[in-house]
């Protein structure tokens, strides 16, 4: 890059930084942009915000659950609760059928203003595009943007199984939506199936005794100590329509983020994450069998772990190996 264009780089950390909305949007674009130049300004920005931004972190917060079991309302109520206790939201919504909108936001209920008008208040929806275990590949480096710009970042995914896995292992707390009456995630936790969430939470408390037996069953499904140790996952009741235990569960949120501060675990879970999304990249590209030419999964994670080394800069370094081995466009 051109000296002129660093400068342009820097301005536009320092802007988004800021959690200046324009800022935010020109650096989202930016890293949607696969042209070269664009790749080389979004790996330059990537890095600034990485290296002056780690003390300023925002909290990354993944809600997840089956289709319909209210996760965009409850998001809406979280974030107009979030408004009042001044912080302010980006939102990464990869729902394609029922994303957190500006438009669930708005009302004189929540008495707030718009999203749109409302400067706290940030959403940019991300296409599903099936690959990536549901979470969408720019997910990642988009979080690094928002997360240096937003108290509150917020990502909400749809599905059941692998999905949760997903999120579960790119943010920082895990929060999980069951609904009523639907054995289906005591099933799944029982069996492994769903990664233990920090947060669990059964939606629609209004539908009454049904919602209280499914509360009990989870309670009792689960149990209480998350694998990541020093975290009891609290199970909460909430209704998103009737914005009742909303309070609560935000509260458990905001206390899980300062569990994981007071334990100075922010840092290392940010480069797990950016260690799995450059090894799910690669494993896209260059398949099971790119992996292994790099020394398998779990070599492969612990290495990146350990690097110092931008997000793009260590994943077209890898690339690049792959590629010059001449056996990674095989796959
Ligand atoms: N009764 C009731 N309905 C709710 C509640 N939360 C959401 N819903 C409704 O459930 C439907 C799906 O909500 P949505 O937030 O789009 O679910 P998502 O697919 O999980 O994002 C909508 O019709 C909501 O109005 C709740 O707490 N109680
Ligand atoms: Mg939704």
């Amino acid at each position: 890059m051109i000296p002129d264009e660093e400068a342009d780089i820097v301005n536009l950390a320092t802007a988004v930084a800021r959690g200046e909305r324009k800022a935010v949007a020109q650096a989202l674009n930016l890293l949607d942009d696969q042209r070269r130049p664009a790749r080389e300004k979004a790996s330059a920005l990537l890095a600034n915000l990485q290296r002056t931004q780690s003390d300023n972190r925002g909290q990354l917060i993944g809600i997840t659950g089956p289709p319909g079991v209210g996760k965009s309302t409850l998001g809406a109520a979280l974030i107009a609760l979030w408004r009042q206790r001044r912080l302010r939201v980006g939102v990464l919504a990869v729902d394609p059928s029922s994303p957190i909108s500006g438009g669930a936001l708005m009302g004189d209920r929540l008495r707030m203003k718009s999203s749109a008008e409302d400067d706290g208040v940030f959403v940019r929806s991300l296409s599903d595009r099936g690959q990536f275990g549901g979470l969408s590949a720019e997910v990642w480096p988009m979080s690094i943007v928002m997360l240096a710009g937003f108290d509150i970042v917020l990502i909400e995914t749809v599905g059941v199984g692998q999905r949760e896995v997903d999120i579960s292992r790119m943010c920082d707390t895990t929060c999980y939506v069951a609904q009523p009456g639907s054995g289906d995630s005591v099933q799944f936790l029982k069996a492994g199936i769903l990664e233990v969430p920090h947060i669990l939470v059964v939606n629609k408390d209004d539908m009454g005794a049904i919602a209280q037996r499914t509360l009990a069953e989870l309670g009792a499904a689960l149990n209480r100590e998350h694998p990541d140790g020093h975290w009891q996952v609290p199970v909460l009741s909430t209704s998103a329509t009737n914005t009742s235990g909303i309070e609560a569960l935000a509260d458990a949120m905001a206390l899980h983020y300062q569990e994981l501060q007071s334990r100075q675990q922010l840092e290392s879970r940010h480069r797990a994450y950016q260690a799995y999304w450059i090894h799910k990249r690669l494993q896209e590209e260059f398949g099971r069998f790119g992996i292994e030419q790099l020394g398998g999964e779990k070599t492969l994670l612990a290495q990146l772990q350990a690097q110092e080394l931008n997000l793009f800069e260590q994943y077209e370094s890898l690339r690049q190996r792959l590629y010059t081995r001449g056996d990674g466009s095989s796959q």
